[in-house]
This record gives C-alpha cells, sequence and structure tokens, in this order.
C-alpha cells in the first residue's frame, strides 16, 4: 500500500508577490501580462478571485471584473528559486519526489520514517516549515494513490491538509463528482452527465465495454479511477547527488549513547539503501547532520581519501556526529547520515563493451 503526498502551492505566483510586497496583502492582485499588451493572467490571489479573476483570464477582461486589480509582471526567477527550496524541504523527508509544476509535486512517503511512518504528520510538518522559513503557504493531500492525493489536495485549499485513508477510499470515491477526476475537462463531463453520470458512484455502474466504447482507451483507466485505484508511480528521473537516511525523534536525544545507538540505526538503514544502487554510484563524501532543538541545523562531512574497510565504518561516523554536536550545547531533534554520490560511469563502461563485442 502506497502513501501518497500531494503538494500545491496556494496561489503561488500571487503569494510570492505578496510576501515581497506586503502592502498587497488585502488587495486584488494578480499576476500576467498588462492589459494594454493583450496580456492574460496567470494567477490571481484570493482577493482578486472573489471578483472572478482567474489564471489564462486576458487581462483587459480582469480588468473589468474588478478595476481595483493590480496586475503584476511575473518574475520566473524568484519564482524558480523558491520551488528549489520546496524541493529541498520536500528531500528532507524522502528522495522520490516527483515535480508537476514550479509549484506542485507528488511525494512517495511509503518507506519513510519519520514521524513513525505516518504520511498525515509529514505533510503536515512539510506545511509548518513552508510556512515558517518561506513565508508561504501549500495545501496537501494524502491518499493511497496519485490520483486520489491531488483530488486531496484540492479538498481544502487554501493552506488546507486533507487524508484520505485506504478504508475512506470507497466512500470518497462514490459520492466524488467525475469533474473533480483530473483530466475530465467540461467537455468530457457533459458526455457524461449525458448518460446520466454524476458522480464516480454513478460511474461504477456503467459498464466497462460501453466506456470503451464511448471513450476508447481513456475508458478504462475512467473506470478504474472512478473505483479510486491508479497505480502510476511516483517518477524520479534525476541523477543523484547523494543518499540519506534521517529521522526527525519525537522526544529530543541528548546523551552521547542514545546519538550514537540512533546513529546505528540511520547507518543500518543507509547501508541497506545504499547496497541497492552501489553499482551505479561512487561514494565521495560521508556527512552528518544534526538538527538542534532551536531548529539550527548543521551538516559536517569530509571526504574519502584512500579506502580502506566499509564506505559505512561506524566510528567515521561517531567522529562526524561528536563533531557536529559540538557546535551547539543544545539537544537534537533531527539527525542524519548519508554519503555524497558521483556515477561510476556505468553507460561508458558500457560503450566500451559494446565496441570491444562488436
Ligand atoms: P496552479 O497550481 O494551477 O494555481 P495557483 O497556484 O495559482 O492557485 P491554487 O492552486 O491555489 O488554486 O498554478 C500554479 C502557477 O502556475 C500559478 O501560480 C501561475 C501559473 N499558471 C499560469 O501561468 N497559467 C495558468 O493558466 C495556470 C493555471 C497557472
Amino acid at each position: 500500500m502506497r502513501k501518497i503526498i500531494h503538494i500545491d502551492a496556494d496561489a503561488f505566483y500571487a503569494s510570492v508577490e505578496m510576501r515581497e510586497n506586503p502592502a498587497l496583502r488585502d488587495q486584488p492582485i494578480a499576476v500576467g501580462g498588462s492589459s494594454e499588451r493583450r496580456g492574460v493572467i496567470a494567477t490571481a490571489n484570493y482577493a482578486a478571485r472573489q471578483f472572478g479573476v482567474r489564471s489564462a483570464l486576458p487581462s483587459a477582461r480582469a480588468k473589468q471584473l474588478c478595476p481595483e486589480l493590480q496586475i503584476i509582471p511575473p518574475r520566473f526567477d524568484l519564482y524558480r528559486r523558491i520551488s528549489g527550496q520546496f524541493r529541498d524541504i520536500f528531500a528532507d523527508f524522502t528522495d522520490r519526489i516527483e515535480p508537476l509544476s514550479l509549484d506542485e509535486a507528488y511525494l512517495d512517503v511509503s518507506d519513510s520514517v519519520h514521524f513513525g511512518g505516518s504520511a498525515t504528520l509529514i505533510a503536515q510538518e512539510i506545511r509548518r516549515r513552508v510556512r515558517e522559513e518561506l513565508a508561504l503557504t501549500v495545501s496537501a493531500g494524502v491518499a493511497p494513490n496519485k490520483f486520489l492525493a491531488k483530488v486531496a489536495s484540492d479538498w481544502d485549499k487554501p493552506d488546507g491538509q486533507f487524508t484520505i485513508a485506504p478504508g475512506q477510499v470507497a466512500d470518497f470515491v462514490y459520492a466524488l463528482p467525475v469533474s473533480r477526476i483530473n483530466g475530465v475537462g467540461k467537455v468530457t463531463t457533459e458526455k457524461l452527465a449525458k448518460m446520466g453520470v454524476i458522480t464516480c458512484g454513478d460511474l461504477q455502474d456503467v459498464p466497462l465495454t460501453d466506456l470503451v466504447r464511448r471513450f476508447g482507451k481513456y475508458g478504462s483507466r475512467l473506470a478504474d479511477l472512478a473505483h479510486g485505484r491508479d497505480d502510476r508511480e511516483v517518477k524520479t528521473s534525476r541523477l543523484r547527488k547523494s543518499i540519506s537516511v534521517e529521522r526527525t525523534y519525537a522526544q529530543d536525544l541528548g546523551d552521547e549513547a542514545t546519538l550514537f545507538s540512533a546513529l546505528d540505526d540511520l547507518l543500518a538503514e543507509l547501508s541497506e539503501r545504499f547496497g541497492k544502487i552501489e553499482q551505479q554510484y561512487l561514494p565521495v563524501k560521508r556527512f552528518v547532520k544534526v538538527k538542534f532543538r532551536d531548529f539550527t541545523q548543521t551538516t559536517l562531512e569530509e571526504a574519502y581519501e584512500e579506502r580502506g574497510g566499509s564506505w559505512l565504518a561506524v566510528a567515521d561516523f561517531r567522529r562526524l556526529l561528536t563533531g557536529a554536536r559540538q557546535r551547539k550545547p543544545l539537544t537534537v531533534r533531527l539527525l542524519g547520515a548519508g554519503l555524497r554520490l558521483e556515477p561510476r560511469g556505468g553507460d561508458n563502461l558500457d560503450q566500451l563493451n559494446l565496441f570491444q563485442e562488436g
């Protein structure tokens, strides 16, 4: 059973502009092209949405709907930078991240050990950190698959969070309007309405053959979604730069023995996970990360020189941990251990082999 979180920032570009200029906070604003130059709205804040200002609306029309509206030109570099900061926060909880756009991502936290594996608590913590560290709000949906996680993140927007637990899926989809299915737009909604289908529950009653006849391949996908089934994986495509395991503790860790034993647990897990990718990646550094009670964090790392023994020698990591702890006389909230990696160049090797065989 998967645990998927879908994160979506609230009125992203507009919220960033409000953060940068608090005088805009309570006014209707939008980010987009100028109305004199036939621009369109990229997004509007919630104050402007009350007037019907929406994404993709021509800016001139938006000005008619809301004469007070301030339209701000987009600053993509800034939004991109913040998107990277979102990602850095997500990465503290999982490396299985699939970004959908600058402000939206799926996270697969099925194997995450944070908060006892509770996806709901992880999502809460992510939202808290975004709020505190970036002064922005994101909404989160938690569910056993991507389809439902995305519906859930929209359920309680803005600044909301909604969980669909595995046992609630059947009841939830039964009442869910088909129009909330991602990919079911106006046309499909109307087509379905003509068949008497308004909710996913209605859709469940339509024989699969009918759906395939009317909607082609998408018909069988619709049938799955109607039952809340979706087995698409969270796709992470980037080359890894590191592998790490970390844990936030319900109670701060203080004395050395407790810290060392927590570190041992992390290393055991790191070893298992690194084992799966050891063929492709070579460790170049080892590191330990510590977050203190006051939420400040520090990372101490060292390069592998001449290597003897294991990549994951406990004594080496203990030494790093002791060094990192000395930076503050505070108890520890989060502990992490990891390896910085370089690809082993397997692609080149394969090519070489090809040439030799050819
Ligand atoms: P969305 O996530 O679709 O919307 P949003 O973040 O503005 O608002 P919310 O999710 O709270 O309803 O889009 C993300 C960003 O992408 C948005 O801030 C601006 C940009 N965008 C466009 O440029 N054009 C568009 O048509 C849409 C929908 C979004």
